[in-house]
Parts: C-alpha cells; sequence; structure tokens
C-alpha cells in the first residue's frame, strides 16, 4: 500500500519545459503565494553546477516557467565566495511579517553552507546572508515563531555519522544556536545511513509534520527515501513519533533512472484540504508530485513508531 498517492500524470516538470538550458529539474522548495503554488527548483546546468528557477501554477499540478533562472550563484559581494559552486536544495517559509524565507545550500572550495535569503512577492529576492558554517546542508525553518524565537531543522554534513536531524534557535534568523541532536537513523532500517529535514514542516492539529529523507546503502548505490516525523505543537524538539516505514520509494522508471539513480527527494509540501501535496525530486532529473491524507500521515507517525534516536 502507498500512503503517497502519484499524480497520474507525473513528471510534472523536466528540462524540456525550462525555456533555457538545464539539464534537470528537481529538489523543488514549495510555497502558496496569492493562491497561486510557486515552485523554486533546483537546475544542474550542463557544467554540473546547479542554479534555481521558478515556476507557478494555478491548480498545484500545471506549471508556467519564469524565462530567466531566480537565482544564480552571486559573481560580485561579500556572498560570491560561498556560492561558487552553485546554488541547491531550497526550501521556503512563509513566516507573517517576515515574508518569504528561503533557505538553499551554496557550494564552495569552502564546502557547503546554508544560505537565507527573502523575497516578498517572488520577483525580487534579497540575499540575507550565511546562516551557518561549512559543513550543513538540508536546513528547512519552520513556517512559525515559537515565542520569541525562530527554530530550524539541521542536518550537519561532517565527518560524524551517521548524518542525523538537529534542532536550532534564533531571535534574529542570523544567529543561531542551542543546537541539540533530535533524531538519529536506526541500524538496518531503511534510513540507517542518514537522514535529513525534506518539507518545510506542515501544522496540523496533532502536531508538526516533518516528511525527511532517510537512505539506505546497496550493492547497487544508495537508495533515497521520504518518511515521516511528528513534532510537538509548542515545542518541536520534542519528537512524537516517527514512522517505522517509509511512506515513498523509487517506483516509476524516471524515479529509479536518471541523474542519480533511486532517489525521491522532497523539499517542499503544501496542505490542500485535508490531504498534503508531496513535491519531489526524481532521480534528480525531474519534478514529481503526489498527495496523501494528513490525518494517516500522523497516525503512521503515532501507530507504528520507531525510536526517534535510533535505538533498537
Ligand atoms: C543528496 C543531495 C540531494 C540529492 C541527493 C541524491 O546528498 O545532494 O540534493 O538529491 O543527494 O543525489
Amino acid at each position: 500500500m502507498s500512503l503517497v498517492k502519484r499524480y497520474e500524470h507525473n513528471p510534472i516538470l523536466t528540462k524540456q519545459d525550462i525555456p533555457y538550458e538545464v539539464a534537470t529539474v528537481h529538489n523543488a522548495g514549495i510555497a502558496q503565494y496569492n493562491g497561486r503554488t510557486i515552485m523554486l527548483f533546483r537546475s544542474h546546468l550542463t557544467n554540473g553546477r546547479s542554479i534555481i528557477g521558478k515556476a507557478e501554477s494555478e491548480d498545484g499540478y500545471h506549471f508556467k516557467v519564469d524565462p530567466d533562472p531566480f537565482m544564480v550563484p552571486s559573481s560580485q559581494g561579500e556572498f560570491a565566495e560561498y556560492e561558487e559552486f552553485g546554488v541547491e536544495d531550497p526550501r521556503i517559509s512563509y513566516i507573517p511579517g517576515d515574508g518569504y524565507l528561503i533557505t538553499f545550500s551554496a557550494y564552495s572550495r569552502h564546502g557547503v553552507l546554508i544560505m537565507l535569503a527573502r523575497t516578498h512577492d517572488f520577483q525580487t529576492v534579497e540575499r540575507i546572508g550565511p546562516i551557518s558554517q561549512a559543513d550543513m546542508r538540508n536546513v528547512v525553518i519552520f513556517p512559525e515563531k515559537f515565542g520569541d524565537y525562530y527554530v530550524r531543522l539541521d542536518r550537519p554534513h561532517s565527518e560524524i555519522s551517521p548524518w542525523s536531524v538537529w534542532i536550532s534557535y534564533s531571535k534574529d534568523l542570523i544567529h543561531w544556536g542551542n543546537s541539540r541532536v533530535i533524531m538519529k537513523p536506526v541500524t538496518y532500517h531503511w534510513d540507517e545511513m542518514k537522514i535529513g529535514p525534506g518539507a518545510t514542516p506542515i501544522k496540523t492539529t496533532r502536531g508538526w509534520l516533518n516528511i525527511y529523507h532517510g537512505v539506505f546503502p546497496t550493492m547497487d548505490g544508495s537508495v533515497y527515501r521520504l518518511g515521516v516525523a511528528l513534532h510537538d505543537l509548542n515545542n518541536p524538539s520534542r519528537i512524537l513519533g516517527v514512522s517505522d516505514r517509509w511512506i515513498l520509494e523509487p517506483e516509476d522508471p524516471w524515479e529509479r533512472v536518471g541523474y542519480v539513480h533511486n532517489v525521491v527527494f522532497t523539499c517542499g509540501a503544501v496542505k490542500d484540504n485535508d490531504q498534503i501535496r508531496i513535491y519531489w525530486g526524481a532521480a534528480d532529473t525531474v519534478m514529481c508530485v503526489g498527495t496523501a491524507n494528513t490525518e494517516e500521515l500522523v497516525d503512521l507517525c503515532l501507530d507504528h513508531p520507531r525510536h526517534p534516536m535510533g535505538a533498537k
């Protein structure tokens, strides 16, 4: 049984839809803006480095792509040194009063770190600056403040393994701290190699739903799947349950074969009545979408849990 119902016309965006030359279209951040669904997708250029494009849709399934990229690596100014090798995997969080906050991975000779940018209209975008040291990836900010604090999920990309999900706090979006690890892979489990935050967390009546990715190493390379965890509404460092089973794995031909085989990877999902529309990059090559019932995902976290910290 698949909890995520794939859209029958997947993939919804491929390089053929892009008006400029790219090799891939994947790992898109998603937001609702003025009643439309905005997609900020990553594309590899034909030199292997990544940029971020923008597409928008009235129904969440049919997207129209902007004629020009939305963000390319800065070529001048104080951040150019950190974006030289590309910008990847954006996540978007709308916080009333703050606008649309975009976290993305910036690659350079100094490693990978997280940059924060902001837009109010998806026409112009302002870089706020780096919000981590190297090496860090997959940072996603909760779309609400907790008291005086912004809260984010982190994934240090370090020598220390297995790579796990951390949480950090900030009063001003720039200086983050009080960091701690809250969720780890489970040995000989579908996510045993590494896990990382995926979509911007979605608020439900029973907790924040965190759709994350988990990786399993095989003789044929790594398999990226999606799982779900539920975080306490008032204290997101407290995990109420992590589902023992995955919710999505590579099955369709374009999920199994592509730039990187056997990958489903999400950076964004949105509420759609009682459903969640989940968007995922497939095989690092195309974008797909599917829906899942919100309450079913929450039940899964609570009814079939595994230990958040990886204990057996
Ligand atoms: C991860 C990141 C993602 C990518 C995935 C599969 O480490 O690089 O951007 O989708 O690998 O290649």
